[in-house]
């Protein structure tokens, strides 16, 4: 029968999309609990035609609860996450980035790697922990995975312009304050932010880590490793914040140890599940931000070969994804579909 449900974070940005995602799909389910802070409890939202009141997320909040969507930030993970699974017997699959490089933790991009839920299934009375990665590196993933399984990627270099959703709903209310504040000429309100957003753009906003690299840029190194199971891959990252509102977008150079060329590669991308190849040389129409948004699949273009290799070893491409949905929504719901 269909499992008993619960939203972590369900008045957040990507626990909004959470419910979106849930309704669209038609996902299965006998009950939702929606939880939240004690700040947000008390609340009433409608899902599906019929009214819920937020409720204070506790341990006993899973008491019966089959799978635990989480999107409450690193420390509520950590918090409540492992006890809902251990004592509650919940499969908890949790967005923040809490849990994804422990052993024993399945990454999983649904299309790119199933296998690893392997021996996780709804009913078993067995609880888990699963992650769910970082957007940008499901986004690049998506796109880079059926090229790497092809003609196996020995280096990937990836530039991100990552949207202000990744940062949380305040933030993309503080990109469209901004923006009028700038155009009105009046200073620009800069509380998420350190500095002006609006008609700019800055290194990400995650904190610089004691090689240079900041935050993000290693999830992208090291959930990339993870995910392929492969724990030489060379990867480097670059990670900027762009005044866009949903989408990411990440010009990506992959490095072959197979030669691949630039037409099998978008022919293998026009088959990959949860892909769409945009590449129309002619008119200059590659994917962008907007056309994306609030969409499910990830587009890619710009394939071409790279010039600064030898032969067909290397390629550029550029992607775009929507943050909220297939970088953190979408991605974790296909994971719970895996698990019914
Ligand atoms: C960002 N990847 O875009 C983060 C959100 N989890 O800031």
């Amino acid at each position: 029968n269909a499992p008993s449900l619960a939203v972590v974070g369900v008045t957040g940005a990507v626990g909004q999309e959470f419910l979106n995602v849930l309704s669209d799909r038609d996902f299965p389910y006998r009950s939702i609990k929606m939880l939240a802070s004690k700040r947000s409890a008390g609340k009433q939202l409608s899902f599906e035609g019929r009214p819920y009141t937020v409720e204070e997320l506790t341990h006993d909040s899973f008491d019966g609860v089959d799978i635990a969507l989480f999107s409450a930030g690193g420390s509520i993970s950590k918090q409540f996450g492992p006890a809902a699974a251990k004592e509650k017997g919940t499969i908890v699959v949790d967005n923040s980035s809490a849990f994804r490089m422990d052993d024993g933790v399945p990454l999983v991009i649904p299309e790119v790697n199933p296998e690893a839920l392997s021996g996780i299934k709804v009913g078993s009375g067995k609880g888990a922990l699963i992650a769910n990665p970082n957007c940008s590196t499901i986004i690049c993933l998506m796109a880079a995975t059926p090229l790497h399984r092809r003609a196996k990627v020995l280096r990937m270099v990836v530039s991100t312009y990552q949207a202000a959703s990744g940062a949380g709903a305040a933030a993309m209310e503080e990109l469209e304050l901004q923006t009028r504040e700038v155009l009105e000429g009046k200073p620009p309100t800069c509380k998420i932010f350190n500095q002006q957003y609006a008609f700019n753009l800055f290194s990400h906003n995650a904190p610089i880590l004691s090689n240079g690299y900041n935050e993000e840029e290693m999830k992208l190194v090291k959930e990339t490793r993870k995910i392929w199971n492969d724990p030489n891959v060379k990867v480097t990252a670059t990670c900027i914040r762009v005044p866009v509102m949903r989408a990411h977008a990440e010009s990506v150079n992959l490095q072959f140890e197979k030669p691949l060329d630039e037409e099998t590669a978008k022919d293998i991308l026009k088959t990959a599940p949860g892909v769409v190849v945009i590449d129309d040389r002619a008119s200059n129409r590659f994917p962008t931000p907007l056309e994306v948004s609030n969409k499910d699949d990830v587009a890619v273009g710009r394939v071409r070969r790279d010039v600064s290799q030898d032969g067909d070893y290397g390629l550029d491409i550029f992607v775009c994804g929507d943050q909220i949905r297939k970088g953190a929504a979408l991605n974790a719901i296909q994971i719970a579909e895996l698990l019914l």
